[in-house]
């Protein structure tokens, strides 16, 4: 089957900023209450989109979320018209406030773990949103990316995000790889996880993925067991900031790129991931003697996006792996190598890396059938006129800054719906996709 992989970029909504939120992750806690620049880093993702359809890969967008999410403010007892609902929540609880206006629905890594047809039993490409239950402000997003999902791929066996508590925290597509000899062949997917829900309260960072929503994810999306692996995440790495597995590792096709500290038992991982696949799958491994964790999460060299382009694969990397005096020479002499990484491309996402967010947190994965992407409603994959009008919707609608004290501004609420509603003309999401247009 002839099958291609579409990144699905989030769209950086209009409340982008910077509020210290995620726990464990060190690039949000320490650019906590720096001023933002919501327009600049619309304008850095889609210029990342441009890039990697200049590279002639096939692109998708996903849009922002509404925020302030008024309606579960409204559904916690605040009430009033929306700004009035707005300025009493600034009032009486920040933290609830802040996580009501948080923009982390651009990083789109999160959304959903999506297994493509030609892993499953039964031919389907299957969808499950993920809860999202480590931090507050993640849990809003599951229902309108779920919606949004089925919208995009009318197609696909659609599943219920998993019950949103402790024992099956889930946190998407960063946790999940796909090994495969191309794109439409059967793949072997790895699930990386955290932690067990039996696992006694561990110091240090969260772990945000437990085995038992990766297993249940595994058996509703009906994969082969045999061609299913189950890899536990590195307590240090978690705990030198890599709150994802892809901040530590990154596939595409036969390729795993990865730190070598990546996994809690390594040697057996590589084993394992080996004996799943019926071709033979190329491991990259970053020794920490050239690039030690610290760096790796720094310079977010495994955030990268791997793509499949006409030199092999390209690393589409953040700029800061090029300031990074461990990364830089690392990436040269891999290239030199001869490796099946053949080159590199370097984006500026500098505004969402702020937030801990690089190129590879900011898109979805999804492969699909020549089929299935037919049955994509245009609009959602990318032309260049469509980027042309979402630059223009992107400086007419957002601010240019945007300082803590800016966020309580009730002027905020109509500004970011307007922006909204004008985007659901210009993207085919109908005029009730968003709540307040629903009423
Ligand atoms: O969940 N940051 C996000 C970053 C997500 C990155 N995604 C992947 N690795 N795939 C998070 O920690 C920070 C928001 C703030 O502090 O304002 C935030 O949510």
């Amino acid at each position: 089957m002839t099958a291609v992989e579409i990144n699905f970029d989030g769209l950086v909504g209009p409340t982008h900023n910077y509020a210290g939120l995620s726990e464990g992750n060190l690039a949000s806690e320490r650019n906590r209450d720096m001023v933002s620049r919501p327009r600049a880093a619309a304008l850095q993702g889609l210029a990342k989109m441009r890039r990697l359809m200049e590279l002639g890969l096939v692109q998708g967008v996903l849009p922002p979320h509404e925020r302030p999410e008024i309606r579960w403010l409204r559904s916690l007892g605040f009430a009033g018209t929306d700004a009035q609902v707005w300025e009493a929540v600034w009032r009486t609880d920040e933290r609830l406030a802040r996580a009501a206006i948080a923009a982390s629905a651009m990083w789109t890594a999160n959304w959903a773990t999506i297994s493509p047809s030609a892993d499953t039993d039964g031919g389907k490409l299957h969808i499950t949103p993920a809860n999202l239950t480590t931090m507050l402000h993640r849990a809003l997003e599951a229902e309108t990316s779920g919606r949004a999902l089925r919208r995009i791929f009318p197609f696909a066996a659609h599943h219920a995000p998993l019950i949103g508590q402790a024992s099956f925290s889930d946190e998407g597509a960063a946790n999940h790889m796909r090994l495969c000899a191309e794109h439409g062949a059967p793949g072997v997917e790895i699930f990386v996880y955290g932690r067990r829900a039996s696992d006694p309260p561990l110091p240090g960072f969260p772990a945000r993925q437990t085995l038992e929503a990766c297993q249940a994810i595994a058996r509703l999306h009906r994969l082969d067991p045999k061609r299913t692996c189950f890899i536990r995440q590195s307590r240090k790495a978690i705990d030198a900031g890599a709150f994802h597995n892809d901040v530590v590792a990154v596939s595409c096709e036969r390729t795993l790129f990865h730190h070598a500290e990546a996994f809690e038992d390594r040697d057996a991982a590589l084993k394992e991931i080996r004996a799943a696949c019926d071709f033979e799958p190329e491991f990259v491994e970053v020794p920490s003697a050239a690039v030690p964790l610290g760096d790796a999460v720094s310079s977010y060299l495994f955030n990268s996006q791997l793509v499949k382009t006409g030199h092999g694969l390209t690393l589409i990397a953040p700029t800061e792996t090029r300031e990074n005096n461990r990364t830089a020479p690392y990436v040269n002499q891999m290239l030199a190598g001869g490796g099946p990484i053949g080159k590199v491309e370097h984006v500026e996402v500098r505004e969402s890396m702020r937030n801990g967010g690089g190129p590879a947190c900011l898109r979805l994965r999804v492969v699909v059938s020549d089929e299935e992407r037919r049955a994509i409603p245009e609009g959602f994959v990318l032309t260049e006129a469509r980027i042309v009008a979402l630059e223009a919707w992107v400086s007419a609608h957002y601010r240019e800054t945007l300082a803590p004290a800016d966020l309580a501004d009730p002027n905020l609420v109509g500004e970011t719906q307007r922006a909204l509603d004008a985007l659901t003309k210009i993207l085919p999401l109908g005029d009730d996709f968003y709540p307040f247009q629903r009423g």
